[in-house]
């Protein structure tokens, strides 16, 4: 028997759906409605299609926790009359709310396809119809009437990728991101190729659960040379700060100055949590390979591993949202949660 599968498309902005402000000539987000009849195609796909709209569509640059708990109670209030959602987004944040929805949605069964495009969908050579058109294609994937993904993904141009493995590297191209340490799930041309030995499997049988608590008392620094100790300490002195990010050099290293080190060390015992990422755009944290990684490792640093900062920053906003006892939190967070770590 063919079951049609249904797919929800939620619609939060971003350039697949703007066009250009007659007075300024800048792009800003338009109506649900005529994005979609700039694209009839989508009658002709085998899935019944369902559409949410926000209310005032968005650039992804002014996403916020608060709308990607919306996104996610979109999907949550849904979810059982349907088996796909494909979530059209700006592409500017999008691997930050995928990463996000990915910790937020728990015991996902169904997939959830973030895209969006480069050019808006009235443009004529826009980049807005393949990926929306193959995201839900892939959204409607189905093996004896139960979705094949279960996980969170991001569609753009011909490939398909775990959503908290994504990164997005370029402005302008058309491929836009990247997963540079994980391989793509699916990729699009003549055939849709799938690789399922790397898709997430059913982790358990559970009711979907969707977290909504994201603490966001947390930043991201960027290590460079010739980092003073003010700018660091200001920083590590923010009021109420919970956790940084630490993007690192390489493997994960770091100055051995007394300076840099002290500073460490005192906010891990004044209870901030610190997470090493490589600031590369791929490989891995290995903290104790090199003399400027060994003293962070012994003082309680977190090893963020191959993660994306991404990924990074909305699990440390995830964790915090969650009461995890101080001792365990740097062993919840190095373990992978949605197949965001090695
Ligand atoms: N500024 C846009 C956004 O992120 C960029 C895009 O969608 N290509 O909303």
């Amino acid at each position: 028997m063919n079951t049609k599968a249904r797919i929800l498309l939620i619609y939060t902005g971003g350039t697949i759906g703007m066009s250009k402000d007659f007075e300024t000539g800048a792009l800003k987000a338009f109506n649900f409605s005529k994005l979609l009849k700039n694209i009839p195609e989508l009658k002709q796909l085998d899935c019944a299609i369902e559409t949410y709209s926000f209310e005032d569509p968005i650039d992804s640059s002014n996403m916020n926790p608060e709308q990607w708990c919306y996104i996610g109670s979109v999907i949550e209030e849904n979810y059982d009359s349907f088996d796909g959602f494909v979530v059209l987004h700006g592409s500017d944040t999008m691997s930050y709310s995928a990463s996000a929805l990915s910790f937020m949605l728990e015991n996902l069964s169904k997939p959830v396809i973030f895209t969006g495009s480069q050019l808006p969908i009235g443009d004529l050579r826009t980049d807005a119809k393949e990926n929306l058109i193959t995201a839900i294609q892939i959204a409607s994937l189905l093996e004896n009437g139960k979705p094949i993904i279960k996980e969170v993904c991001l569609y753009f141009e011909y490939k398909l990728y775990r959503g908290n493995r994504t990164t997005k590297i370029n402005a302008e191209h058309f491929r836009a991101f990247t997963s540079p340490n994980y391989p793509e799930l699916v990729e699009s041309g003549v055939h849709l190729k799938l690789y399922p030995e790397l898709f997430l499997s059913e982790i358990s049988d559970k009711p979907l659960q969707l977290h909504k608590k994201m603490d966001n008392n947390v930043a991201i620094v960027k290590m460079f040379p010739g980092m003073s100790e003010t700018v660091l300490s200001g920083i590590l002195s923010i009021k109420d700060l919970k956790g940084i990010i630490l993007e690192t050099y390489g493997s994960g290293n770091a100055p051995t100055e007394d300076w840099f080190l002290n500073l460490m060390r005192k906010a891990i015992l004044d209870g901030i949590h610190i997470v090493n990422v490589t600031q590369c755009s791929g490989g891995s944290v290995n903290m104790g390979q090199y003399e400027t990684s060994t003293v962070l490792k012994e003082i309680g640093v977190i090893s963020g591993k191959d993660i994306t900062t991404e990924a990074a920053i909305t699990k440390l906003m995830y964790l915090l949202g969650h009461d995890i006892a101080p001792k365990a939190f740097k062993t919840v967070f190095e373990t992978s949660l949605r197949g965001e770590i090695a």
